[in-house]
């Protein structure tokens, strides 16, 4: 089909920066490649764990670093950022070159799932740079702040979800073009839901806000709610925001007593799971909350910090805020 616009073109007809197109650009190209190694998994033999650790003590798979790898590379050869954060990645990696972009990734995100063949994702944040030799400190911004937002999920199709703050598109991977093209120029995350995700193995680590809200939805029609609630749990966030931004629904991943008695305040990162997209659901009509606030108005203490999320419809995260507000 000839009318159809690839990412590329979109990205020119958008009115950002022609760099900042660029640097979204070069980021679907890695993207496609990781697609590629997710895709051939056991026939590369890539599938499968590392004997090493993430910073925050996490396993590494092998696609993790592979995913790293290609995007850090893809960036370091594009002179179109100066400063790289990866889940990855214990600190901030410099780029020399003055570019005014500071790109932030989880290369890929739900990799507990990759030996079993359900999707996985790349999650992208871009920020402002404030100057050309960044370290730590100076990817600390809130993510209202951010620049554009996107995640890939790799499933039956690569689709690619972006925002540059103008709403939301969506992108699938043509294979024999070789790009992205435009399958959905207005992505919209309905107002109201019946349907939540969340961990329901942690129910009795958690605080009792959550456990109300999770008990009045699951009492259904003769319950509080005076509805029927379905749940669905996929373990991957890119692909449980991908099935809320495609029909709605709520994900939840809240702190609970088990992570607080480890220190620990959530389970999701904030600078590169939690805000690019909490940003791109907002940008499709929903919220993004910890329960007790704008995720996008957290100033981050640190770059690999957790935050809890509660995002997807409105009307939904609202109900759960309640809970969290109530005496
Ligand atoms: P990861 O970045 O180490 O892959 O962890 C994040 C993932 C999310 O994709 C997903 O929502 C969550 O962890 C699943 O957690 P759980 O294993 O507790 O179900
Ligand atoms: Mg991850």
């Amino acid at each position: 089909m000839s009318d159809l616009v690839e990412l590329k073109t979109s990205l020119a007809q958008s009115g950002i920066d022609p760099d900042l197109g660029a640097l979204l650009d070069c980021m679907a190209q890695a993207c496609i490649e990781i697609a590629d190694a997710v895709e051939r998994g056991a026939l590369s033999g890539t599938l499968g764990a590392l004997d090493r650790a993430n910073v925050q003590g996490e396993t590494q798979k092998q696609l993790d670093v592979i995913s790293n790898d290609l995007l850090v590379h893809a960036l370091q050869n594009s002179g179109l950022a100066c400063g790289i954060a990866s889940e990855e990645e214990d600190h901030a990696v410099a780029i020399p070159g003055g570019a005014p972009y500071l790109v932030l990734f989880d290369p890929l995100d739900g990799s507990s799932n990759i030996d079993v063949n359900v999707t996985v994702g790349t999650i992208i944040s871009v920020l402002p740079a404030p100057n050309s030799a960044p370290n730590d400190a100076d990817f600390l911004q809130p993510g209202h702040r951010q620049l554009a937002a996107a995640y890939v999920a790799y499933g039956p199709s690569t689709l690619l979800v972006l925002t540059t703050g103008d709403g939301v598109k969506q992108f699938t991977l043509d294979r024999a073009r070789g790009a992205f093209v435009l399958t959905g120029s207005a992505l919209s995350v309905p107002k109201q839901t019946a349907e939540f995700a969340i961990n329901a193995a942690r129910q009795r680590h958690w605080l009792a806000p959550i456990a109300a809200y999770i008990r009045d939805c699951v009492a259904g029609e003769t319950g509080p709610r005076g509805r029927d609630f379905n749940m669905r749990w996929i373990a991957s966030m890119v692909a449980d925001v991908h099935r809320i931004m495609t029909r709605g629904g709520v994900f939840l991943y809240p702190n609970d007593h088990a992570m607080i008695a480890e220190g620990m305040t959530g389970k999701l990162r904030l600078m590169y799971e939690a805000n690019p997209m909490g940003w791109l659901v907002e940008q499709a009509g929903g919220a993004a909350s910890t329960g007790e606030g704008r995720i996008l108005d957290i100033v981050p203490s640190g770059l690999h910090q957790r935050v809890p999320v509660v995002l997807g419809s409105a009307d939904e995260v609202a109900e759960v805020e309640a809970r969290f507000a109530a005496p």
